[in-house]
């Protein structure tokens, strides 16, 4: 169950009314620079690349979800990762979670290994090969909890632990869970990193990415990289994104709740092979996700019992669901990995972890539970 008071701070969270106008809501500011009395002296903000207060009206509501000190809002979920991963040096070793968004090992294995920072991708709910592999040089163990698309759920607080023995930092993405289904900081994690084009917009309109942490040398190391290299979230998202949290926890509580009926439904249809949602009692990480979730959110995967052929004509047959990348908005969304969200995966890789033609992603909305139900019933007849 989300943390009851969590509602109202995501109503609340970052909005004052505005001194000028009493507007309930912070504006939008769409302005790139402010003016100054004389040189050096502003009202706190000089160039919007630097702070915007759209922006900063944000990042306290997300800091204040994600009950973090700390929130930097990016311009996308990619943008945010890259500058975490942009502090670390040449010879720096990363531990990551095999299952990790096709984007993020994309960003990793082609464009930051160049720069000479080795990138290890490592079955991270094996505790004790977690541990061996970790090096001297091992700077960060990289976790993604539930992992995309195949659900496993992973021991934040252990991993967190395996990684402070060595000196490195946990950084989880939270993406999947959202703020409210799981605080990875109050786990021992360091650093969060999120796609707020997913939950926390939830309307499918814009693209986002935001870093939490509670270490105020990471926030100034993370801050300073923003400043430096640019990727800041604009006025409009950093406003739609404000406006999309005071939802969220009504919009969690559904999502999971539909997705529960969802996962149901399809563990037992004899036309599905296998489900994966942490919220079923026979998924391997229910038991993980009960201790260190408060809800199981809303992605339910599953592995249809035919070839790419079946996959193609049950997404054609559903009416409710949209084709499409991505996931965490109000509507209702199929994908199938192999050949979209994680075409970027090694092959090999993509084998071991079973995406193949037969697996889709749900990304289930807050419809009516029903209809949800009845679509994907219908969609599977037709196979
Ligand atoms: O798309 P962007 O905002 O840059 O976020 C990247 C990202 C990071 N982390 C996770 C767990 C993600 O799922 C994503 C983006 N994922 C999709 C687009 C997808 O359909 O899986």
């Amino acid at each position: 169950m989300i943390d009851p008071h969590l509602y109202t701070v995501a109503v609340h969270a970052g909005t004052e009314p505005d001194p000028v106008t009493g507007a309930v809501m912070t504006p939008i500011y769409q302005s790139s620079t402010f003016v100054q009395e004389a040189p050096g002296q502003h009202k706190g903000w000089d160039y919007s690349r630097g702070t915007n207060p759209s922006r900063d009206a944000l990042q306290a509501a997300l800091a204040a979800i994600e009950g973090a000190r700390h929130a930097i809002a990016f311009s996308s979920g990619l943008a945010a990762e890259q500058a975490i991963v942009q502090n670390l040096s040449p010879g720096d070793h990363v531990l990551v979670c095999n299952d990790v968004y096709g984007g993020s090992g994309r960003l990793f294995r082609t464009v930051m290994a160049r720069f000479g920072i080795e990138f290890e991708f490592l079955d991270l709910s094996d505790l004790d090969r977690a541990r061996a592999a970790m090096r001297p040089e091992t700077r960060m163990v990289w976790i993604e909890t539930p992992t995309n698309p195949t659900l496993q759920v992973l021991d934040i607080a252990a991993l967190a632990e395996i990684a402070h023995e060595r000196g490195a930092v946990a950084v989880v993405d939270n993406t999947f869970a959202s703020p409210l289904f799981q605080s990875p900081l109050k786990l021992g994690a360091d650093i969060v990193v999120h796609s707020t084009t997913k939950y926390i917009g939830g309307h499918s309109d814009l693209v986002g990415g935001a870093v939490m942490t509670d270490d105020g040398e990471w926030a100034e190391k993370i801050r300073y990289m923003q400043f430096a290299a640019g990727a800041v979230a604009g006025p409009i998202e950093s406003f739609l994104l404000h406006r999309s949290i005071k939802s969220l926890a009504v919009r969690m509580e559904k999502h999971a709740a539909n997705a529960q009926a969802v996962a149901e439904f399809l563990v037992e249809h004899p036309k599905v092979r296998q489900t994966f949602y942490p919220g079923l009692p026979g998924h391997p990480g229910h038991d993980l996700a009960r201790r260190q979730m408060t809800g199981f959110s809303g992605i339910v995967s599953f592995q249809i019992d035919g070839d790419l052929d079946a996959a193609t004509r049950f997404v054609q047959g559903l009416k409710v669901f949209a084709l499409a990348e991505s996931l965490g908005g109000v509507e209702s969304l199929v994908n199938h990995p192999e050949t979209m969200t994680h075409a970027s995966v090694p092959p090999a890789l993509r084998e071991e972890l079973g995406i193949g033609p037969s697996l889709l992603r749900l990304s289930v909305g807050i419809e009516h539970d029903r209809d949800l139900v009845d679509d994907l019933a219908a969609a599977l007849e037709g196979i």
